[in-house]
């Protein structure tokens, strides 16, 4: 085991689900309700690296430079302990270039990273699925930040069947991302919260499950043909449709605000214009346009008569996860 004492490093970037997760079959194991869909992007990451230390008595975790007491990164390195044999605390280093617990998801690659380094400083030698499934005990959407591009997660039904996997990277659709950064602060529903309601008590959530499979095959499809129009406007419906989960769920909830609204209407007024663009979001107010490249100007130009510049932040697909 020549890896134990030494330290790895790994990036991972974060992705944003084009078909949503949004529902646990089990809590346990992470295994989702439906399959989902992300397109990978390349400025938003997490590096993290991993030493399993003799000299450790306990779990040394820093996000940020700063130390954390995190629970759920100690469970995590337990199954990678438990996986390799190994009987090590482990020091923990983690900085995240995504604005934290803001819908901009870094769990996803938060997750992706550890579970690279994690696995690597213990000395296993896991394959792209591997680190996908180990990834998705962690965090459910990080089984897609192991890979780049367009990538998606199969349900399955336990731990061998549930796995993330390439769909198209490098990507040949010439798509973007525009993300309008309109809060920064933690949400006040955690994801993992949000959708153990909305499984539990939405009345449309049989409906969701159906129409969210149909939404799989057709952005599948749309991948597949090169068809950004098509990927767009199933992307923006499925959206609203995890959305009208979180509405309609007992406690009610939403993760939109006002400056989300307002972001929807301007572009549905940029597309009235002949600027072709869709908007998704996630777990959190921020919204993400997704673009061509001859529109980013546009939309940048329209957006900064609302907003600053440092809100602003436009990304391409992003790498599969690597050692750096
Ligand atoms: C997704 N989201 O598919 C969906 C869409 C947010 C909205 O996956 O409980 O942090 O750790 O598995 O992955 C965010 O939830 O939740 C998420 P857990 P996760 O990207």
């Amino acid at each position: 085991m020549e890896n134990i004492g030494q330290k790895y490093t790994a990036r991972a970037h974060t992705n944003i689900a084009l078909v949503k997760y949004w529902g646990k079959e089990n809590e346990e194991l992470i295994i989702p309700a439906n399959s989902s869909i992300s397109l990978t992007l390349d400025e938003f990451y997490t590096d993290t690296s991993v030493i399993f230390d003799s000299t450790l008595q306990q779990d040394m975790i820093t996000i940020n430079s700063e130390i954390v007491n995190d629970e759920k990164i100690s469970k995590f390195l337990d199954i990678i302990r438990h996986k390799s044999g190994i009987n090590l605390f482990a020091k923990v280093e983690s900085i995240n270039h995504v604005p934290n617990s803001a819908g901009l998801a870094s769990s996803a690659s938060a997750y992706a990273a550890l579970a690279t380094a994690g696995s690597k400083a213990a000395g296993l030698e896991l394959s792209d699925k591997e680190l996908s499934m180990l990834a998705r005990r962690g965090s459910g959407s990080a089984t897609r930040s192991i890979f780049g591009g367009f990538a998606a997660w199969n349900k399955g039904t336990d731990d061998q069947t549930s796995y993330g996997y390439s769909i198209e990277d490098p990507v040949k659709m010439d798509i973007n991302m525009i993300a309008i950064v309109l809060n920064n602060s933690p949400k006040k529903i955690s994801s993992r919260l949000g959708m153990k309601i909305s499984y539990e008590t939405s009345p449309f959530y049989d409906s969701w499950i159906k129409q969210t499979n149909e939404d799989f095959e057709t952005i599948q499809n749309a991948i597949t043909n090169g068809d950004f129009s098509t990927l767009g406007q199933t992307a923006e419906l499925n959206a609203m449709r995890m959305h009208s989960l979180t509405l309609s769920a007992n406690p009610s909830y939403l993760y939109l605000n006002k400056d989300s609204l307002l972001v929807i209407e301007m572009v549905k007024e940029l597309r009235d214009k002949g600027i072709e663009c869709y908007y998704t979001m996630d777990a959190g107010p921020n919204v993400k346009i997704i673009c061509q490249k001859k529109n980013i100007k546009a939309i940048v130009d329209n957006l900064s008569n609302q907003f600053s510049q440092d809100q602003i932040k436009v990304s391409g697909p992003g790498e599969k996860v690597k050692l750096i």
